[in-house]
């Protein structure tokens, strides 16, 4: 057998390495990589299933063509080519390239991404869209705050002696972070998790703290208001560092009463809380990204790092505030504010952009020139856009689309034609990672099943046939130049060294750790900004963090805030179509509490209705202790075909910064169904 170590690029903070063997050009084992000390262990269930994933009889592996009849035949490689070429160039020349709609998702990272928007540049630009489902809210407190997004190692939590996992769902969203946090535990370190629902990663906790969803900011601020008003703070760091702290300590009027009226959690506790955090010598707080994806999500982010910063817990061992380390975040330029704005200079003459999160809306609202061509790789946005029965529509008002994919998803089964995408042994791409401080090299492994091209090919051929000139130079490479190509975008990354990458993870050279160790801001002041000018001018937030009540969008009277968080056994809408998932998990439920339960004579097993405004879905009910009174809970990522769709119920509705989308703010009903 041969042996590869490789790397898994699924959108996930872990990103693990582990170890491929080989035989007669078919991978048969996977192994833990234990060189690397972020993912000692090895992939979760997700990155063994490659096995099967990669094999799939129902893989797509030739291009698929829908007929009149709505179901989808077989074509040739060249004859689909042909006919999008056709389509394209109908597109730009009777109405211009913004008549043609680049959707991209995160279904893959790697620095072989960046030839996608390469064709479009040089197709003359197209639509796209701009913001991020995931995490932008939060990227950008921290930016406002810090200068740059990154924090200390993963292995670092070992030395903390508080732990507090703020929104942060561990052992199902970054299943390799709970060594770290075990080995921290065994050390004597305390681990809260703070999360309206008791999740897998609160059953490792010494506490659990539940505030009603979207009132973490209150939390945040109260606390920091007993710290402040004990004497408890760090008065040297803050003099040294901290801009705008005596504004932010007299802004400063939730008490822990008043915030227990706004959470739930009891005063008591809250002073708990923020007497342990100041005290604890060593505090990291990692804040997950579910708890900024409300109307007041980059606010909340900005309350909740005020409390390291206030009590001098950055830039040393087991400290800081870990929300993503963008040190090895090296394929794309996220790290560049610049590319959150729709306007953004560079990119003007190239593209018209909608908002990601207001997808529906923005489409329908679109003047001259019409979206007469859409073409969707790396995503499922028929399912993971809010607003999606809105989202649904737009895209099948197109004439005519093209999506790249693996499977036979709810976006690929309204495409007109169906590109087989490459699988993650198929072509070689250096990958990073938003908490794996190492990039990795993934090597290719096996050879393409069927048809499939890489998208690197499908665009080289595309532009053949539209007569733009191609190649190595101008960001597409062919098959036989790819890796000169990959050798030259590293060469790009300062801190990577072609050698040694291609032998092994790398850690970045530049990669500072701890995080802020030299006390170094890129801020305007260059001091961490508690008070920031640039939140105003920017997002037209409060300068310094604050409160606002997530928003209802009018339907305050709804009785459940609807959760729609992640799964161990997914990777959003990746993953739930494969036997082995499917054979180690329940079908997807819609989550109770106990009490809501017997309010409305609901039993686990019950057929439910959930509805607002926006939609309706059905399912089937869990009643659980897990579940606060007053949530719904239903994983995202679900299927049609399989009972999900939850977005439809979702307000289409940016963040309050970073264009994120504001999921977790919708209210919903339901109603029992006869069975
Ligand atoms: N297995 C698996 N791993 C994944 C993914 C996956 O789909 N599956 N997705 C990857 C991606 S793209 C992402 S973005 C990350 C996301 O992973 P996480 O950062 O963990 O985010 P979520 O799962 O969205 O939410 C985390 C927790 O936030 C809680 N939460 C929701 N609202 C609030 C609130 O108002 N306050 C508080 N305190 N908590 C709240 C939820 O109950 C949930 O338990 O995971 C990555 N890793
Ligand atoms: N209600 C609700 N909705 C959510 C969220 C939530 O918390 N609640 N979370 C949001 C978040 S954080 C995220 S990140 C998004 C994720 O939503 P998307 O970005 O749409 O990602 P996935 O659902 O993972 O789908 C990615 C697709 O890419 C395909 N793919 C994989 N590899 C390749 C490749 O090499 N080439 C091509 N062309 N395709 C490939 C996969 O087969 C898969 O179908 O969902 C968001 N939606
Ligand atoms: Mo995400």
């Amino acid at each position: 057998m041969k042996e590869f170590v490789t790397v898994c690029p699924r959108n996930c903070y872990s990103t693990c390495s582990f170890r491929v063997f080989t035989e007669e050009g078919r991978v048969k084992r996977i192994l833990p990589y234990e060189g690397n000390l972020a993912t000692p262990e090895g992939p979760c269930i997700k990155g063994l299933s490659y096995l099967e994933r990669e094999y799939s009889s129902e893989r797509i592996i030739y291009p698929l063509q829908r007929q009149p009849d709505g179901s989808f035949s077989r074509i040739s490689m060249d004859l689909a080519l042909d006919i999008i070429a056709a389509r394209l160039a109908e597109a730009r020349e009777k109405r211009g390239p913004h008549s043609v709609l680049f959707y991209k998702g995160s279904g893959y990272s790697g620095l072989s991404n960046d030839i996608s928007g390469n064709f479009w540049r040089l197709f003359g630009g197209a639509t796209t869209t701009y913001g991020n489902l995931c995490w932008p809210a939060g990227l950008e407190a921290v930016r406002l705050t810090m200068g740059e997004v990154k924090h200390n190692l993963p292995w670092d939590l070992a030395n903390a002696s508080i732990i507090i996992l703020w929104g942060k769902n561990s052992a199902e969203t970054n299943v390799q972070e709970m060594i770290h946090i075990e080995k921290a535990r065994q050390n004597g370190a305390k681990v809260v998790v703070i999360d309206p629902r008791r999740t897998l990663t609160a059953d490792k906790a010494d506490i659990l703290i539940r505030p009603k969803p979207g009132t973490d900011a209150a939390l945040a601020l109260a606390m920091a208001k007993v710290i402040i008003d004990r004497g408890l703070t760090d008065n040297e760091f803050i003099s040294k560092h901290v801009s705008g702290f005596e504004q932010f300590a007299s802004s400063l009027h939730i008490t822990p009463d008043k915030a227990q009226e706004i959470t739930g959690v009891p005063a008591t506790a809250i002073v708990d809380l923020a007497v342990m955090a100041a005290g604890a010598g060593r505090l990291t707080v990692v804040a997950g990204y579910g708890l900024q994806r409300y109307t007041n999500g980059g606010q909340t982010i900005r309350s909740i790092l005020s409390i390291p910063v206030i009590t001098g817990m950055i830039g040393k061992p087991g400290c800081g505030f870990n929300f993503a380390n963008l040190q090895s975040y090296i394929f794309d330029d996220i790290k560049e504010p610049l590319s959150y704005y729709p306007d953004r200079e560079a990119d003007k003459p190239f593209r018209r952009a909608i908002s990601m999160a207001r997808f529906g809306p923005d489409f329908f609202a679109l003047k001259e020139p019409a979206i007469k061509v859409a073409w969707i790789e790396r995503g499922n946005p028929v399912i993971q856009l809010p607003g999606s029965g809105e989202v649904k529509k737009a895209l099948e008002s197109i004439p005519f689309k093209v999506v790249v994919e693996q499977f036979m998803t709810d976006t690929a089964a309204i495409a007109d034609i169906i590109l087989p995408a490459k699988g993650i042994f198929e072509q070689a791409d250096v990958v990073g990672s938003y908490w794996n401080p190492y990039a990795q090299y993934k090597p290719k492994v096996t050879d393409l099943p069927g048809e499939v091209l890489p998208e690197n090919e499908i665009y080289r051929r595309l532009a053949e046939r539209l007569k733009l000139p191609a190649g190595k130079e101008n960001g597409i490479p062919a098959p036989e130049d790819y890796d000169d190509w990959l050798t030259e975008r590293i060469s790009h990354t300062p801190g990577f060294v072609r050698e040694e990458l291609f032998q092994k993870p790398v850690i970045p050279e530049q990669n500072e750790h701890p995080a802020y160790a030299g006390m170094k801001f890129a801020t305007p002041s260059g001091r961490i900004e508690l008070w920031s000018d640039r939140a105003v001018k920017l997002w037209g937030v409060d300068p310094l963090p604050s409160y606002e009540p997530p928003e209802d969008f009018g339907e305050s009277h709804l009785p459940f805030r609807l959760m729609t968080p992640n799964i161990a056994s997914r990777i959003h809408s990746q993953f739930g179509n494969l036997e082995v998932i499917k054979s180690v998990i329940d079908e997807p439920v819609w989550e109770i509490s106990v009490t809501d339960a017997r309010k409305l004579g609901l039993r686990s097993g019950d057929n439910i209705r959930i509805f607002n405004s926006r939609g309706d879905v059905t399912g089937r009910v869990k009643v659980t202790a897990r579940v606060k009174s007053g949530s719904l809970v239903f994983p995202n990522g679900i299927w049609l075909g399989e009972g999900g769709g939850v977005n439809r119920l979702i307000a289409p509705c940016e963040t309050d910064m970073g264009h994120g989308a504001a999921f977790h703010n919708t209210r919903a009903d339901i109603e029992k169904l006869v069975q």
